[in-house]
C-alpha cells in the first residue's frame, strides 16, 4: 500500500554511512525486531539502552483519550517528519537509530524560581499514563496515537515559573554526527518551538516519553518530546534538551522558515487554509484519501477553545 520505501535509491538521498547502516538493518531481521536486535558494528556503535525499547507502566487515562482505533504502530513509527534526519517521510525510521539518547538531560532555564537540569532517568520515574490522542500534521494527514507521558505542567511546577514567564520555548538536540538533516539549511537549527504559558500548562499538553506502552523510538523523538494534540504536529517538538520560560513570544523554527505558512499558534483549524493547500479535510492514515473532515482544534475545542476567547483565529493562525 502506501507505506513502501520510496523508489529513489537511498544512496542518492542519504549520506553513505546512513545508507550502509540502513542496508544492514534491512538485511537483518525483517520488520520491527530489526532495531532491537541490531548486529555487528551497528550495535557496537549505538548505545544499547537507547535503541532497545523498554516497556513502561502507564495505565490508560480514559478521560483524556478519544474513542477511536489507534493507528497501526508501523505507520506511526515508520512514516513521519523529523527533519534532523532528512525531509523524507521514511528518513527518520531509516536513520534515527544512530541518535544518542543516553546520557540525556533537559535544562530548565529562564523565568523560574529553580533553574535546573533534569536527567531523563528522573523523568521516567514520574507516574506515567497512556493517552490516546488525535494527531494532525499540517500536511493534512492524521493518526490516533497512544502516547505515554505526564502533563507538562507537572514538570513546570518543579521549576516554579515566575510571574514574568509568559511563554515557554523548547529546543531540540543537535547531534551533527548522527543527524544528517542538519546539513540541509531547510530550517534554522536547532529546531525550536514555543507555546504561550497557559497552553503549555494546559492538562492536554503531554511531556511524552513513550508510545504503544514502550519508550519512544528515536524517530518519534526519543527520549522525550512534547505532544500538543490541538495544534499541528510541528508544535510537538521532539528530542528536547532545553526548556526556557520567557517573557516574550519566542521565535520558532517553522515560523522563521515561512512566517506566512506557519504561525505561532498553529491551532488545527479547518477554516484557515495553509497558503498552499486546504485544511478542511485530512487523510486518516493509512487512508490515501482525504475523507475525514478536520475538526476545529483537532476535536479538542471543548477543552481548549476558552484559551483563545476573543482572539481572531484567522489573524492569529
Ligand atoms: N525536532 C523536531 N521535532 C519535530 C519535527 C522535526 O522535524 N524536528 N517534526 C514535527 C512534525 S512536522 C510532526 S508532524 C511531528 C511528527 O511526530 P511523529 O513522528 O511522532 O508522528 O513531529 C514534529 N516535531
Ligand atoms: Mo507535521
Amino acid at each position: 500500500m502506501s507505506f513502501r520505501p520510496p523508489s529513489i535509491p537511498p544512496s542518492e538521498i542519504t549520506p553513505r554511512e546512513v545508507f550502509l547502516d540502513r542496508r544492514r538493518l534491512l538485511q537483518g531481521a525483517a520488520g520491527l525486531g530489526a532495531l532491537a536486535l541490531g548486529g555487528g558494528a551497528a550495535s557496537a556503535a549505538a548505545p544499547a539502552a537507547a535503541s532497545t525499547p523498554a516497556s513502561l507502566n502507564a495505565p490508560r487515562n480514559a478521560a483524556f483519550s478519544v474513542d477511536a482505533e489507534p493507528t497501526a504502530k508501523k505507520i506511526v513509527t515508520g512514516y513521519n517528519n523529523f527533519y534532523e534526519f532528512g525531509t523524507g517521510k521514511y528518513d527518520p525510521a531509516a536513520s534515527a537509530d544512530a541518535m544518542k539518547t543516553r546520557p540525556w538531560t533537559i535544562e530548565i532555564a529562564g523565568e523560574v524560581e529553580k533553574p535546573q537540569t533534569i536527567d531523563i532517568e528522573a523523568l521516567l520515574k514520574m507516574p506515567l499514563q497512556e493517552r490516546l490522542y488525535r494527531f494532525r500534521c499540517v500536511e493534512a494527514w492524521s493518526m490516533v496515537v497512544p502516547w505515554v507521558g505526564f502533563e507538562f505542567n507537572q514538570l513546570a511546577r518543579l521549576a516554579g515559573p515566575t510571574s514574568k514567564a509568559k511563554y515557554v520555548k523548547f529546543t531540540t538536540a543537535m547531534q551533527p554526527e548522527t543527524m544528517p538533516g542538519l546539513r540541509i539549511p531547510v530550517l534554522d537549527w536547532p529546531y525550536t518551538e514555543g507555546l504561550r504559558i497557559d497552553e503549555a500548562m494546559h492538562p492536554l499538553t503531554l511531556l511524552t516519553l513513550g508510545v504503544y506502552g514502550e519508550t519512544l523510538p528515536n524517530q518519534n523523538g526519543a527520549p522525550v518530546r512534547l505532544v500538543v494534540p490541538w495544534k499541528y504536529g510541528f508544535k510537538s517538538v521532539k528530542s528536547i534538551v532545553k526548556i526556557e520560560f520567557v517573557e516574550n513570544e519566542p521565535s520558532t523554527a517553522w515560523n522563521k522558515a515561512a512566517a506566512n505558512e506557519y504561525g505561532f499558534y498553529s491551532n488545527v483549524n479547518p477554516n484557515v487554509d495553509h497558503p498552499r493547500w486546504s485544511q478542511k479535510r485530512e487523510r486518516l492514515l493509512p487512508s490515501l484519501f482525504a475523507s475525514r473532515q478536520t475538526e476545529l482544534f483537532n476535536g479538542y475545542a471543548d477543552q481548549v477553545a476558552s484559551l483563545y476567547a476573543g482572539m481572531d483565529l484567522k489573524k492569529n493562525f
